[in-house]
C-alpha cells in the first residue's frame, strides 16, 4: 500500500537536500530565481518520479515518538481562544466556503460524524527535525465532495486563527494534494483530542508535502480559482514570508 521505499527514501533526500541549499540563499534576487528554478526542477522531478497519488509511507504503533513537539504558533493567545479551550471546542466551527455549491459550518461533532481515516505518518519539517504521530479525522475529500467543488475550484487554502508575527497563518494546496487520501482534517492525535500545541481543536494533514503545508488551528477551508488575490499572493505564510515553496513534496 506504500509507495517503493528506496524511490521514496531518495526524494526525501533530494528534496530536503534542495530546501537546505535554498533557505540559505533565498534571500538575494539571484537567490530567489535560483530558487524559482530549482522549483521547476524539484516539481518535474518529483511528478516523473513518483504519481502524486501515491501514499506516504505509514507506520506501526511502535514507532510512534513518544512526544510531538510543538512548531510556529503554540497556540492562538487569544481571549476567545483561551475561551473555546475551556469549553473544550465545544463552539468551534470549520467553514467550508468559496467556489462550493453548498456553503457549510461543520461543527466538532459534524467532523467526528463523518467517516474516520487513521494514520500513522513522518512530519518533516524544513528546520530538521522530523517526528511521527498517529493522526485521525476525515477526508478532506469527503468534506469538499459534501460541499460540491464548482467547476472553476482550483486551489484550497487553509484558514487558521493564529497570528504569528503580525500575519494570520494560512496555507493552500492544489486539488491533487487536496484529494489525496491521506489528507485528512485531523482532531486527534494518538488516539486523543488534538493538543494545543499541535493545533487544536483542526489542523491539516497534508502527508505528501512538507511540515509547513499543516495548517493547525483550522477556521475555514476556502476553495479558490487563483492565490494571487491572498495575503501576499504565494499561497501560504512562509510562502509569502520567506519564498518557501508553494509545491513541498516530499
Ligand atoms: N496555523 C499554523 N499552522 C502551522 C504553523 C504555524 O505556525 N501556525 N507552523 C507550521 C510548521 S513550520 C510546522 S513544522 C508544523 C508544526 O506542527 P506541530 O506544531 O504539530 O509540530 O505546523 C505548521 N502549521
Ligand atoms: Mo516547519
Amino acid at each position: 500500500m506504500n509507495a517503493p521505499l528506496g524511490r521514496r527514501g531518495f526524494l526525501a533526500g533530494a528534496s530536503m537536500l534542495f530546501l537546505g541549499a535554498c533557505s540559505k540563499v533565498a534571500d538575494s534576487s539571484v537567490g530567489q530565481s535560483l530558487f524559482n528554478s530549482a522549483e521547476k526542477w524539484h516539481q518535474k522531478i518529483h511528478r516523473s518520479l513518483a504519481d502524486r497519488n501515491a501514499l506516504a509511507r505509514e507506520y506501526d504503533k511502535s514507532d510512534i515518538s513518544p512526544f510531538f513537539r510543538g512548531n510556529g504558533s503554540l497556540t492562538v493567545g487569544t481571549p476567545e481562544y483561551e475561551a473555546a479551550i475551556e469549553n473544550q471546542f465545544a463552539d468551534w466551527r470549520l467553514e467550508v466556503r468559496g467556489l462550493v455549491s453548498n456553503p457549510m459550518s461543520l461543527s466538532m461533532d459534524d467532523i467526528r460524524a463523518l467517516p474516520q481515516r487513521t494514520q500513522i505518518t513522518r512530519h518533516d519539517c524544513v528546520e530538521g527535525w522530523s517526528a511521527i504521530g498517529e493522526w485521525t479525522g476525515p477526508q478532506l475529500s469527503s468534506i469538499l465532495e459534501a460541499a460540491g467543488v464548482q467547476e472553476n475550484g482550483q486551489f484550497v487554502v487553509f484558514r487558521c486563527a493564529d497570528n504569528l508575527n503580525g500575519q494570520d497563518y494560512y496555507e493552500s494546496v492544489d486539488m491533487v494534494d487536496a484529494n489525496h487520501p491521506q489528507t485528512i482534517v485531523a482532531h486527534m492525535l494518538n488516539g486523543e483530542a488534538l493538543p494545543v500545541i499541535n493545533g487544536a481543536p483542526l489542523r491539516v494533514r497534508i502527508e505528501r508535502q512538507l511540515g509547513y503545508k499543516h495548517a493547525k488551528y483550522l477556521t475555514a477551508i476556502e476553495v479558490v480559482d487563483t492565490l494571487e488575490d491572498i495575503a501576499g499572493g504565494e499561497g501560504g505564510y512562509w510562502e509569502d514570508r520567506a519564498g518557501y515553496q508553494w509545491y513541498a513534496g516530499i
